[in-house]
């Protein structure tokens, strides 16, 4: 396939949802407030050493105080849907007792409530990292009482907002969750094991995953309607170069390593992808053949497969892929990176946003919804995020304009060209905030939020103009010739 960089004139249905994005520790701030209790990321940040400048979240956008500008700025937009998250720290604060803290459900209420009179659909992440803290000395994911911890708050969420929420996530990102968190650390809570705790931790998220999505088909479906799922996020795995077979074995292993990790046995058969089986067995070296990567039973996979209404995908970057050789896999962590034996790598060419990791490369965004369609039946996705940083927040900005006006024109290709089943996008983020271990060094925002004013005005960039818009066009409609 020629995944060319031309543009295309195209709309999209008006059944095809727009919306903006954020998360519940990047925003909400009041830490400490109304029975929240303290999670991993609070506790990371107040440690200190983790965070550029040892930001934190502790006010944030103050959105806990604020929630109504932003449905002021919601509406302003026109989007169609608004993702965001719950905090499991505010409704259930002690998920050992399950006991539950109303103010923490109402304040919830009252926002989704909000979001619904602006005659806009939220769509509500459960898990957006911030773990309770006592989970997390209970023993983390790797204590297998989490599972029925984690389908009890599921259950606190379905039981009081399932009558207004049609589009549910279960989880944002668990290969950031087990790999940023347990492997190498960067996020909270900065442990470094990257041998085998993403592993076993992502074992038991699947299986949380799973019970919360029985838990709404078995107990709510038939009430509420709604659909729930898992967002993944994955870069797209290109080939170095695509006439050689090995690095297009490579890009195919190392998608598989990603998002087949999470989306195999969800989407196809309750276990995990063939050849990540293959390599992480043949990398665990043991004379009795076992391996670091933890095996589902029987009736696990059974329960597994098809947990999913929806694919919801995070994208905002692609890789090149080649087969590793001895000194590339001396440079990486001895585990996931290792087992997958796949050398990645940028194309020096390709522009770069203020994150580290986030080169600019719109076709990728073509070839990772083809990548879903191809592997997982073509189930109905929608991009839960693509967004782009700089590090100064300017409200003129283009290289934002720039960004996602050529990844949209992508999902406008793989929907009208290729027959891509996306049935919504969303931008993150409508404003500036949190962002993680870069503070609030690097700028996701349609909005500018000056994080020295106290009362933290949100400002339009001329993004957030552009993007009301594409909106309100659906699209690209095509201007017609001209003279
Ligand atoms: C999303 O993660 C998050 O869901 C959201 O909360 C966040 O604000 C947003 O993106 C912007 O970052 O190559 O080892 O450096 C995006 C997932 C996070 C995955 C950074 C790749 C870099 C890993 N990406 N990560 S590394």
């Amino acid at each position: 396939r020629d995944f060319t960089d031309a543009f295309y004139y195209g709309v999209l249905p008006d059944s095809f949802t727009w919306g903006v994005s954020t998360a519940a520790y990047q925003i909400e701030g009041a830490w400490n407030e109304d029975g929240k209790s303290e999670h991993i990321w609070d506790r990371f940040c107040h440690e200190g050493g983790h965070v550029d400048r040892n930001h934190t979240g502790d006010v944030a956008c103050d959105s806990y105080h604020k929630w109504r500008d932003d449905i002021t700025i919601l509406k302003e937009l026109g989007v169609k849907h608004y993702r965001f998250s719950l905090s499991w720290s505010r409704i259930v604060p002690d998920p050992t007792t399950g006991v539950v803290n109303q103010a923490g459900v109402d304040f919830y209420l009252n926002l989704i409530t909000a979001v619904k009179q602006a005659g806009i659909e939220p769509l509500v992440t459960l898990f957006h990292w911030d773990l309770p803290q006592i989970l997390e000395d209970n023993g983390s994911w790797g204590n297998e009482t989490i599972i029925q911890q984690y389908k009890h708050y599921a259950d606190v969420a379905f039981s009081h907002f399932g009558h207004l929420v049609k589009y549910w996530l279960t989880f944002n990102e668990p290969w950031v969750v087990t790999w940023q968190g347990y492997g190498i650390g960067d996020y909270a809570p900065g442990i470094k094991q990257p041998a085998t705790l993403p592993y076993l931790y992502a074992h038991n998220i699947i299986k949380c995953h799973a019970q919360a999505w029985h838990l709404y088909d078995t107990t709510y479906r038939a009430r509420f309607n709604g659909m729930v799922s898992i967002t993944l996020n994955t870069d797209f795995f290109a080939p170095k170069n695509s006439s050689k077979p090995e690095d297009v074995e490579a890009a195919e292993r190392a998608a598989q390593f990603s998002v087949g990790w999470f989306a195999h046995p969800i989407y196809v058969d309750g276990d995990y992808p063939q050849v990540m089986k293959d390599y992480v067995q043949r990398n665990s070296n043991t004379i009795d053949g076992s391996s670091r990567l933890p095996k589902f039973t029987v009736s696990e996979k059974l329960f597994i497969k098809g947990t999913f209404d929806y694919f919801g995908l995070n994208h905002y970057s692609t890789s090149l892929c080649e087969p590793a050789d001895a000194a590339y896999q001396a440079s990486v962590p001895k585990g996931y990176l290792g087992d997958m034996e796949v050398k990645l790598t940028r194309d020096p060419k390709w522009r770069k946003a203020a994150s580290s990791y986030l080169y600019y490369v719109p076709w990728g965004m073509r070839g990772i919804l083809n990548f879903i369609r191809t592997h997982y039946n073509n189930t109905p996705v929608i991009v839960t995020e693509n967004g782009v940083t700089d590090h100064n927040g300017t409200l003129h900005d283009s290289f934002r304009i720039d960004y996602l006006r050529s990844y949209m024109n992508e999902l406008i290709k793989a929907v009208l060209i290729d027959k891509c089943n996306v049935i919504g996008y969303t931008v993150w983020s409508i404003m500036d905030n949190f962002e993680w271990a870069r503070g609030y060094t690097e700028k996701f925002g349609l909005y500018y939020v000056d994080f020295d004013n106290p009362q933290r005005p949100r400002v339009a960039k001329q993004s957030a103009m552009f993007y009301k818009g594409v909106i309100a066009d659906r699209g690209f409609p095509d201007p017609g010739i001209i003279g």
